[in-house]
């Protein structure tokens, strides 16, 4: 097997819900795609990493490969474009693989190798094609029939922990659930696959080895799609947390029917989750029942949430408009749902029909697909379904849709009711305080525990940086990292001196949590620094929408999407 150099680049994504970089210029989660495909390389390769929202790809990157290999998910189409451009203007052929070309692979056809699916099996085939001289090719995995003991520990050493604000990991693949809408049952199957637990524990023990400490996102479909194979991980990974001081909290995603299961609820609050996304989608049931999302019906979804909140998790929400179903304007209802769960973080997105699922396939069945990518705004859009939706022809007016989609996300992103929500959600929360983790020697940071996530890369902010931890010290509210309690004094910092309103919620938001309730204090703090994101980036979808609905009314006869 010939040495081969392979140069991994992680196309840009854009502004977007999902990209908060408040505090310090990180970028959120790791490329677990890439590093993943990167530990399935040979050993003998020598494997470079380039991730372009964090860093420039130059030229000598690309002399330094024999090849490139990119891509990812819908929002990262173009760049992963540009980056096969940059690469075939320096003569590297490049291998393209991810969601994305998965699921569009024609959209790819410019990379001289597609590598498409889960590529644990199929990787063996394309590096025999490289070595036996083969420079352009299409391999193509079998659907779902990636055993997930057979995946990797990831490449981790790849990355530089200085660029991100967690990291990631993954149990399993698939969900149950039949969503009609949902791309994750076609690409990763509804018999959800998992890795072994001491699969699991030795990629969390490799972390740990590296000198992580912080947030590992548990970046499966819904993680609870397999509760036994859970149950079984749950105990482990307390006993893991328990044995090293409680090194690592978790987030993930996971359906809302996990408030109905006690025992897991307290299982995962032992092991430290902290931090659980959920898909509403809508509270209308007749919706929910005709999106096949059944498992949201006959429940109190607040009562569900505010159980969640009780069993220390904080709640992030995934809501859409555009259904079919829907009568007439969902506005107020959404609101009202939003409002009474109290959820302060709402992905509130306009319905998407992702290639190859049961609603686009419905759609063309109906003749309603449009055409063009579904861009609601202009070049400075997010990348994400904020604002870009409804690639198909609506039921209702396009143009209430849109109404629908500004008022949803004016109302709940004004200041004033996101921080009612925070203190809501800060006197519900039955914060875990688990003792403060122990010092690491890990090659990546011998600092302390607490402070082995390292500071982002831009230039530090003036102010007395001791003041903040201290204080936290002082009233007992220890076990947060430095890190993130220098990204909270940065921010507040920023804050006092430049919007005397917002400092003065955020502080009224702060003596509410500690006067009622201190053990939601990380969680509380957390959620007013992601208001100095979600505040201007609100202000973007509702000038967005606004340029939207312009569009329509001065285009009245056009029933399909907007500008493209
Ligand atoms: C975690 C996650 C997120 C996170 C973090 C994303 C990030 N920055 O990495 C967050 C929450 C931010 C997110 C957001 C979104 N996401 Co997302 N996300 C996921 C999720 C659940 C896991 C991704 C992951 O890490 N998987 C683990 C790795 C190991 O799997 P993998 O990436 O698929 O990699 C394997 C193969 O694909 C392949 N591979 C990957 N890369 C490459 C490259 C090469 C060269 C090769 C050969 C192979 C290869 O090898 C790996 C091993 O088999 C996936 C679903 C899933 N199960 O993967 C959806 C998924 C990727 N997301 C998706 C979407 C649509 C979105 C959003 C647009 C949703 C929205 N409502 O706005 C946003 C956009 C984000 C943005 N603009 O920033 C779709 C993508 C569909 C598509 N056609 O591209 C997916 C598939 C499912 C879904 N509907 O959520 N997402
Ligand atoms: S519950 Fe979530 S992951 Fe499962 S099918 Fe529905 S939308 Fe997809």
């Amino acid at each position: 097997m010939s040495p081969c150099k392979a140069l991994l680049v992680v196309p840009r994504f854009g502004d977007s819900f999902w990209n908060v970089r408040v505090g310090g210029g990180r970028y959120p989660s790791i490329p677990l795609g890439l590093v993943t495909v990167a530990a399935l390389l040979p050993a003998s390769w020598t494997c470079r990493l380039v991730d372009r929202n964090v860093e420039a790809l130059s030229d000598e990157d690309l002399d330094w490969a024999d090849m490139v290999m990119t891509g990812g998910m819908l929002p990262q189409y173009s760049d992963t474009l540009t980056v096969i451009a940059l690469a075939q203007a320096r003569g590297k052929p490049v291998v393209v693989g991810g969601p994305d070309p998965t699921s569009s692979p024609e959209k790819y056809a410019a990379a001289e190798f597609r590598v498409l699916g889960e590529v644990e099996k199929v990787m063996a085939e394309f590096v025999a094609a490289w070595d036996s001289g083969a420079r352009r090719g299409l391999f193509k995995a079998e659907p779902f029939s990636v055993d997930m003991t057979t995946s990797p520990i990831p490449r981790f050493d790849l990355l530089n922990p200085r660029y991100y604000n967690y990291f990631s990991m993954q149990f399993s693949r698939g969900c149950p659930f039949n969503c009609e809408f949902c791309d994750i049952i076609e690409l990763y199957g509804r018999r959800p696959r998992v890795k072994s637990v001491d699969q699991v524990l030795a990629e969390l023990g490799t972390l740990w080895d590296f000198g992580y400490r912080g947030q590992v996102d548990f970046v499966d479909d819904n993680l609870i799609g397999n509760k036994k194979a859970l149950r079984q991980l749950l105990p482990r990974l307390i006993a893991f947390q328990e044995e090293r001081g409680y090194p690592f909290k978790f987030s993930t995603e996971a359906s809302i029917n996990l408030a109905d299961d006690d025992a897991l609820l307290e299982m995962m609050r032992r092991a430290n989750f902290f931090w659980i996304f959920v898909g509403i989608e809508s509270p209308d049931a007749d919706t929910l029942v005709q999106t096949q999302k059944k498992q949201n019906t006959r429940r109190s979804l607040a009562d569900s949430v505010h159980k969640l909140y009780r069993s220390g998790m904080i709640v992030v929400a995934g809501f859409i408009v555009g259904f079919d179903s829907e009568k007439g304007s969902v506005a107020r209802p959404m609101i009202d749902c939003i409002e009474e769960t109290a959820i302060p973080l709402c992905m509130v997105g306009l319905l998407y029909a992702l290639p190859n699922t049961q609603l686009t396939r419905r759609l063309e069945r109906e003749g309603r697909m449009a055409m063009g990518s579904g861009r609601q705004g202009g070049e400075s859009a997010p990348s994400d379904q904020t604002t870009q939706g409804l690639n198909f022809r609506t039921l209702r007016p396009r143009r209430d849709i849109l109404v629908d989609q500004r008022t949803i996300v004016a109302e709940i992103y004004d200041q004033a009711a996101y921080f009612r929500r925070v203190r809501r959600l800060g006197r519900m929360l039955d914060g875990f305080r688990p003792p403060p983790a122990r010092p690491s020697k890990g090659p990546l940071d011998a600092r302390p525990a607490s402070e082995a996530t390292v500071a982002p890369p831009t230039p530090k902010a003036k102010g007395p940086h001791w003041l903040f931890p201290a204080l936290c010290r002082a009233v007992g509210l220890g076990g947060v990292s430095m890190v993130e309690l220098e990204i909270v004094f940065r921010s507040l910092w920023q804050v006092a001196l430049r919007d005397r309103r917002l400092f003065a919620e955020i502080c009224r938001t702060v003596a509410d949590c500690l006067m009622r309730n201190p053990s939601a204090f990380q969680a509380v703090m957390r959620m007013c620094i992601f208001y100095l994101h979600m505040g201007p980036f609100a202000r973007r979808v509702v000038a967005e929408m606004d340029r939207a609905i312009a569009w329509e009314d001065a285009h009245p006869a056009c029933s399909y999407a907007g500008p493209q």
